[in-house]
């Protein structure tokens, strides 16, 4: 799961609201540890980042999905005064600012920051000089701290997905590929580079000497070839994660990209699951359990009486999902709720 960010978008009118609101989401997340609350504050910047105009009033704000009385509250205090004070209060405690900070760092939790934070690590100079306390995640986490921090534009993923392809492709040419997460809901920026890969040969069903033809080592190896992936966080038989660079512009910042390989009878719930957004994810989810199915990234399952899940309905793209669970088809930019 990325972290959450800033809205990083000026033009929206609401920039100001949506960042508050975010910082508030972070608070939660890795002080409060309270992520009810970390959800709902960023679904009330979700909604209010869809806005083409500026909101006047908590009054207003108050009649949109994700908004209730509390929000509102806020947001008018932010409108008259310009700030926050619940986020000043907050700010004033240093070990609350270092475990924000700390937490910030690829690989670092809530839990782990608060731990550097509690032994006196409060900051990246600190992390620096005691690299000995951190996973080699964490420590890559360190080392591109500002580049990780920096949103992806759509038109670099476009160049990584390219290039991403046409490798796989030249392993073998019918390897399946799809870019999912933000930027497959046409976001113009992405926090990191979500893939997901199968082959028509390489299914739940298939055995295991079989299997071995398709390797996600095998492609991790021609993607370092190639020279787009230059750092690996840690390497499973279905998941990699880690850094990546457009190879021909050394300017450009290293990116995180993690690919996983799933089934080929997983793979359009897995694409479901990981393009999102989450709250999305969420809403279908509980829509299924209304009509009695149980949804996750590998299948969607009819639950009997007793409420168990039955056999994987047979699923060869999304709108199979939809249509089993009798809701409209969206679009995967209709999907960022
Ligand atoms: P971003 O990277 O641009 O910030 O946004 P994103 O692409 O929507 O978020 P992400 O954190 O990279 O996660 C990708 C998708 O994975 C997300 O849209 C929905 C799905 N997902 C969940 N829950 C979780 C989770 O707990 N961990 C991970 N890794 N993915 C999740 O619904
Ligand atoms: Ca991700
Ligand atoms: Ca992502």
């Amino acid at each position: 799961m990325g972290k959450r960010k800033a809205s990083g978008n000026a033009n929206n009118p609401n920039h100001d609201l949506c960042d508050f609101l975010l910082e508030l989401a972070d608070y939660e997340r890795n002080v409060s540890k309270n992520v009810y609350k970390y959800n709902a504050y960023r679904k009330a910047a979700e909604t209010l980042n869809t806005l083409t105009e500026r909101v006047k009033s908590g009054e207003e704000a108050k009649k949109l999905p994700g908004i209730g009385v509390k929000i509102a509250k806020k947001i008018d205090e932010f409108l008259q005064t310009g700030k926050l004070q619940k986020l000043e209060n907050i700010k004033k405690d240093e070990n609350n600012v270092a475990i924000s900070l700390l937490a910030r760092v690829s690989g670092i939790g809530p839990a782990k920051a608060k731990e550097l934070v509690d032994v006196g690590i409060k900051t990246l100079e600190d992390l620096k000089k005691h690299q000995d306390k951190l996973t080699h995640h964490q420590k890559l986490g360190l080392k591109y701290f500002d580049d990780f921090e920096k949103k992806i534009p759509r038109a670099e993923i476009a160049q990584i997905e390219k290039i991403l392809k046409t490798a796989i492709k030249k392993l073998n040419n019918s390897y399946l590929v799809t870019i999912c997460g933000s930027y497959r809901r046409g976001k113009e920026e992405s926090g990191d580079i979500d893939v997901l890969v199968t082959h028509p040969n390489y299914t739940s069903k298939t055995k295991n000497e079989k299997k071995k033809a398709v390797s996600l080592k095998t492609i991790v190896e021609c993607l370092e070839e190639k020279q787009l992936i230059t750092d690996t966080i840690s390497l499973g038989s279905t998941k990699f994660m880690g850094v990546c660079r457009l190879s021909e512009d050394k300017s450009k910042p290293y990116r995180r990209l993690d690919i996983r390989l799933t089934f080929y009878d997983h793979y359009y719930c897995a694409v479901l699951y990981f393009t999102g957004s989450d709250l999305f994810n969420k809403n279908v989810r509980a829509h299924a359990l209304e009509k009695k199915y149980t949804l996750n990234e590998y299948a969607l399952k009819r639950l009997t009486v007793e409420g168990c899940p039955g056999e994987p309905e047979k699923i060869t793209c999304e709108e199979d999902v939809f249509k089993i669970l009798d809701l409209p088809y969206k679009d995967p930019k209709d999907r960022n709720m």
